[in-house]
């Protein structure tokens, strides 16, 4: 297959850190790659909820065919959501615990998201009979959690709107349709729920086809955030090229992954008023295309807004580590005229 788009660049609003805010090495407890954060302000601090892929070495994984022995999801804590992270001494949830669901293998790409107070998280959900997305509710202090709702497979990728809209709860949510749309031709649909358990009302937000630059699939990433015009929300979009080689540890990975932005209407969100035409992030930093586990991913799961009116972007960098961008929600919005 032919390069079909040789070259993303991130967009010059977007200023991301040139290192990595948190790295496996960080971590108190094993871990290979630390990476996909959720992050919101709790209680005068930020919370991350991270992934944490651990068992292996690069070394093992490259000449002993090692694959990773589990994967747990972890707290962590900053004064200022940037440095100084201070971690929970063992994970919130570890594929590995012997007292687990035996039908669950994993759970993973935690989103975590406040709505009235209460604290909760999306989680991607490996189970023996196909991959889910659960939705639950997080202890206030942040040491376990309740399940309130799974999905049927295969539908992994979701996150909550972080407040209801007309009454009720929102989420996005990205199935994989793979007999139906060929190639990863998976699109961002939209639900929505009068308790977070029932979902309904469900309809295509956005399909694959409205993003000019993707070969292959898109899905949500972090939890929309609130302006003036709308919901400023994040999705990634993945092309593939059969021509790319190796790309890090693992041989045969082909994918990119890059950052959109759109925006919905705040009403009714169902609504996509406009979508920014080219990627706002694509890896470019050595961390995201020369290092790593997986080179060229850029996945977010995590957004904020400050009263400043910087939006912290948080995300996982070539399955390895955890990133951080910002912008200017201003300078985000105006992408769109750009657009027009
Ligand atoms: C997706 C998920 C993410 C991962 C990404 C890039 O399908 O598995 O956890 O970050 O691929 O590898």
């Amino acid at each position: 297959m032919p390069a079909v788009f040789p070259v993303l660049t991130t967009h010059p609003c977007i200023k991301k850190r040139p290192q990595p805010i948190m790295t496996a090495a960080d971590l108190p407890y094993p871990c290979s790659l630390v990476f996909n954060a959720g992050v919101i302000p709790y209680r005068g601090e930020y919370v991350m909820i991270f992934r944490n892929d651990y068992g292996t070495t690069q070394a093992l994984y490259e000449t002993q065919n090692k694959k990773f022995a589990g994967t747990s999801v972890g707290v962590a804590r900053s004064k200022n959501g940037v440095d100084g992270w201070v971690f929970d001494p063992e994970p919130l949830v570890d594929s590995s615990d012997p007292h687990k669901d035996p039908e669950l293998k994993r759970y993973y790409d935690p989103r975590i998201v406040q709505i009235e107070g209460r604290l909760y998280l999306c989680l991607a959900t490996d189970t023996r009979h196909g991959i889910c997305g659960t939705i639950a509710q997080l202890d206030d202090d942040l040491k376990s959690f309740t399940v309130i709702s799974a999905s049927a497979p295969d539908n992994r990728n979701m996150v909550l709107f972080p407040e209801k809209i007309n009454g009720e709860f929102v989420r996005l949510e990205r199935p994989m349709p793979i007999y139906s749309r060929h190639n990863e031709r998976f699109d961002i649909w939209l639900s929505r729920s009068p308790d977070l358990v029932y979902w309904g009302r469900t309809g295509l937000l956005l399909g694959t086809e409205r993003v000019p630059w993707v070969n292959d699939k898109i899905g949500p990433t972090a939890s929309p955030v609130k302006t003036k015009a709308g919901w400023l929300t994040l999705f990634h979009a993945v092309d593939i090229d059969g021509a790319r080689g190796k790309n890090g540890w693992e041989p045969t990975w082909k994918k990119r992954y890059t950052t959109g932005l759109m925006l919905l209407d705040l009403n009714d969100p169902s609504k996509v008023l406009a979508i920014y035409d080219k990627p706002l992030i694509a890896p470019d930093l050595p961390v995201e295309t020369d290092e790593g586990f997986r080179q060229n991913v850029v996945f977010p799961c995590g957004m904020i807004l400050e009263d400043s009116g910087e939006v912290k972007i948080y995300y996982g960098a070539s399955d390895t580590c955890v990133c951080l961008a910002t912008a200017q929600v201003d300078e985000l919005l105006a992408l769109f005229d750009e657009t027009k």
